[in-house]
């Protein structure tokens, strides 16, 4: 709260009646008495945008958050005006605006129920020490309110009771209910009456939001600078909300390659050279698939980004190849601090060019951080990120580097109070000039959007890969992320599960965690359960401090090691369906996790719980959390699941206990799915794919799965060269009914499926493809149920007997 007495003195400011109103298109604008002004934008049926001013005159209108890209139109709207209020009709809400004091009330435009309501509405502090205003929004909660997202928020999925603030910060060894952290993503979805809506506040100001903690039946957000702008977008399914808001900050600019979603070896650090072969030998030898391996800052001469040690990394090139030959994919970090150095060429040209950050009185912005004393690019200056980008050239173009792990870009900065800028710090920010206050939470933002720029250049054809640890709403289309600087124990296990889905129902999927702990050291028990939670979650990495033991998959004795490589395998061989919920949340944002209140907002005791996820679209997993258990219960969601280990069905809507001893974890498939499975493979490209196999989950009724393939690299698909298939199920009591329909242009490297059944309640007689009958003997594989057949069929009857 604001306690500076002389904001207290005056005290809350509210807008008073409106006496003027003004309609430009869809831009909507009531001016009152005392100047304030509201400017509601109908951008969509379902999505208005609120903005106020207190002086007359709105900021120039610039977002990072909003992409160009954003779908707008809208099919229906009108104004209307009686005597107390006006009325904004769109073919979704109804929106009213009371003439007196510019509170807004939005209905459902079909049952007209009331969906969300100010309380206080907007309202302002002026701030005299950095003038502007602190602004703020209050509205009523209503009868059984919850509320979701938020980012990285350590805490349970249902955030209501809760009070959050937004201020990325560097967050080492944080814990439960730490707040803030590393990501600011200041967008909310609420449910209530089975409708949801969201709230996307578009202030990069230190911001909190106030669910119903401070006043029982209140919400509220605030943000010290900048204007009160905020996008209300309505479901009523939350699903189209987190959809919508995706769709407003942006999806994915590119599909990652498939190799980004294999698995990854990390440790604080890997040096030198011969630690690294040693590493990467070592999963060769005990078959345990990975993708790629990181350095983390000791690979550099003295901290200094873009410099190798020569020491320790004599050869980068020829290393880089030697790890690319044997599928291996090389990532280094690279920080925002430039060391202060004249000899050391990158800061010589950040000083010449005048890119670093700069103090209000005009010295630069000097920290301390792993290199000693630095300077910091400005990375809200487009001509630095360019230049940002371009320095990328040689690690990635020439040596081979094929992805950049940004860290400490909060920006964190050693030995100072706050542990980041302070406040006056200068910053372009494109073009409209302002302080640290308002850049801090896109600082992290922009520099990972920088070196997107320099990877998507210098990679070209391939596509880039990039990871950050700061963010803000709208990062997600440059880069994938981690949770940061957690700790090995049972807790964050389960922290780290609500952070992949809160991210995921935030817009932002290509989300993981540092696997096993990055702070202290798991015991094999503990790295197993957190490895089986890591195979679901769309970045998969094992990442330590390595000031403790070992943390490979083998540093805990050969039974883990075992049963690591058997979930590692099982996500390979579940890449294809993977990526394919890539593809579909980088196509429409469906998020890649959902937790069971976006799965089914329909189901009440959905709304409460946090463990179980559904992965994509048809599988339900949910980790074991503690310590020596062989089981645990869960709630299975409404409709019927397979156990994935058993093919046991059961009926979701209630709690029931599953047995998982170290070996497995629950792992349910929804009935009527076609899972798509690739061979396992020891990196991705290792073998051609020469057959696709499909498990097929019986289900008396129908259901669509779809499969999404291209070159699994390159921009051939945004040119029609992808594979999508779409299978239609119907099952029968003694038939079922598979029809594909394929789209685009791209030929798969396998001419055959084999098909797998799972809980056919019948005996196959004989097969129909495309009205062709074939004697199952000739199709199925020896002794077994599975098929083997074209992937050319349109339609496919398996009549049983
Ligand atoms: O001050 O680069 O979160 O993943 O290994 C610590 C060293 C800096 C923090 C990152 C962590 C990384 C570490 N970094």
């Amino acid at each position: 709260m604001i306690l500076n007495t002389e904001l207290e003195y005056k005290g809350n400011l509210f807008p008073t009646k409106i006496i003027k109103y003004e309609k430009n298109l869809n831009v909507l604008s009531f001016t009152t008495e005392n100047g304030v002004i509201l400017e509601v934008t109908v951008r969509r049926d379902s999505i208005l945008r609120f903005r106020f001013t207190t002086t007359g005159i709105f900021d120039n209108d610039f977002s990072y958050a909003i992409t160009k890209y954003a779908s707008r139109g809208y099919n229906h709207l009108e104004v209307t005006e009686d005597d107390d209020h006006y009325t904004i009709t769109t073919s979704k809400l109804i929106c009213n605006i009371s003439k007196l004091d510019l509170r807004t009330s939005i209905y459902d435009a079909k049952d007209k129920s009331l969906i969300c309501e100010d309380e206080l509405g907007f309202h302002w502090e002026e701030s005299y020490e950095f003038g502007g205003d602190v602004v703020k929004m209050s509205k009523t909660a209503q009868p059984g309110e919850s509320y979701y997202g938020l980012g990285d928020k350590p805490v349970d999925n249902n955030l209501k009771g809760k009070r959050f603030e937004n201020w990325v910060t560097d967050s080492y060894a944080y814990g439960r209910d730490t707040d803030p952290i590393y990501k600011t993503i200041p967008f909310y979805t609420a449910l209530h009456n089975k409708k949801s809506y969201g709230i996307f506040f578009d202030n990069t100001f230190r911001s909190y939001f106030d669910f119903c903690h401070e006043r029982r039946n209140i919400s509220s957000f605030w943000a010290h600078g900048g204007e009160m702008n905020y996008y209300f977008i309505y479901g009523p399914d939350m699903s189209d909300v987190v959809m919508n808001y995706t769709d407003l900050t942006g999806k994915p600019h590119a599909m990652p390659a498939l190799w980004a979603l294999g698995y990854h070896q990390c440790k604080w650090s890997y040096y030198p050279e011969s630690n690294v072969k040693e590493i990467t030998a070592k999963f060769r030898e005990l078959q345990i698939p990975c993708d790629a391996i990181y350095l983390d800052i000791d690979y550099m001469e003295g901290f200094r980004c873009f410099t190798w040690s020569k020491q320790y990394f004599p050869d980068p090139k020829r290393m880089v190849k030697e790890l690319a030959d044997d599928g291996f994919k090389t990532i280094v970090i690279i920080d925002p601090g430039i060391k202060i150095d004249m000899d050391y060429s990158v800061f010589k040209e950040g000083l010449e060019k005048d890119y670093f950050c700069k103090r209000a009185d005009g010295p630069y912005m000097k920290g301390k951080v792993w290199p000693g004393e630095c300077y910091f690019p400005d990375f809200t200056n487009p001509e630095v990120r360019e230049w940002w980008a371009d320095l990328f050239k040689e690690l990635v173009e020439d040596i081979g580097v094929r992805g950049v792990w940004n860290d400490m870009n909060e920006p964190a900065v050693m030995d100072v109070p706050g542990k980041t800028f302070p406040n006056d710090v200068r910053h372009d920010y494109d073009g409209n000039q302002c302080s640290h206050r308002k850049a801090h939470n896109v600082y992290g933002m922009q520099m990972a959007r920088a070196t997107y720029q320099g990877l998507k250049k210098f990679s070209y054809p391939n596509r880039p890969f990039v990871i950050t640890r700061a963010a803000y709403s709208g990062t997600q289309r440059y880069t994938s992320s981690w949770t940061g600087d957690n700790v090995a124990t049972w807790d964050h296990l389960n922290i780290a599960n609500l952070q992949a889905q809160r991210m995921c129902m935030s817009g932002f999927s290509f989300i993981g965690s540092d696997i096993g702990g990055f702070a202290e050291q798991p015991n094999g028990e503990l790295y197993a359960r957190w490895i089986q939670l890591g195979i679901f979650h769309p970045f998969c990495r094992t990442h330590s401090s390595g000031d403790h033991g070992d943390q490979e998959p083998w540093a805990f004795g050969t039974t883990i090691t075992d049963v690591v490589r058997k979930f590692i395998e099982l996500r390979y061989q579940l890449l294809p369906y993977l990526y394919t919920a890539f593809w579909k949340y980088a196509e429409e944002g469906i998020p890649i996790l959902k937790s069971l209140v976006l799965y089914d907002q329909y189901d009440a005791q959905t709304h409460y719980r946090n463990d179980e996820f559904v992965f994509g679209e048809q599988i339900l997993a949910c980790p074991i959390t503690g310590p020596n258990l062989k089981g645990r219960r869960m709630y299975i969601p409404i409709g019927k699941w397979f156990n994935f280990w058993t093919d046991e069905v059961v009926s979701g809507g209630q709690e029931i206990w599953v047995d998982a001893d170290l070996d497995s974890m629950p792992i349910f498939v929804k009935e009527g799915a076609i899972i798509p499975k690739y061979p396992i493979q020891q990196y991705v490209g290792e073998k051609t794919v020469e057959e696709l196999t499909l498990d097929v989950y019986y289900k008396e009724g129908n259901e669509i799965s779809e499969v999404y393939e291209d070159a699994t690299d390159g921009y051939d698909y945004i040119k029609g060269r992808y594979s999508l298939r779409n299978f239609k199920f119907q099952g029968k009591e003694k038939e079922i009914i598979i029809q594909q329909h394929k789209s685009g242009k791209y030929i798969t490297t396998y001419k055959t499926f084999r098909l797998h059944f799972h809980g056919l309640p019948f005996k196959i007689k004989e097969i129909e493809i495309d009205n062709v009958i074939i004697p199952f003997e000739e199709l199925r594989f020896k002794g077994g149920t599975s098929l083997k057949l074209t992937k050319e069929f349109t339609e496919l009857h398996i009549i049983g007997e």
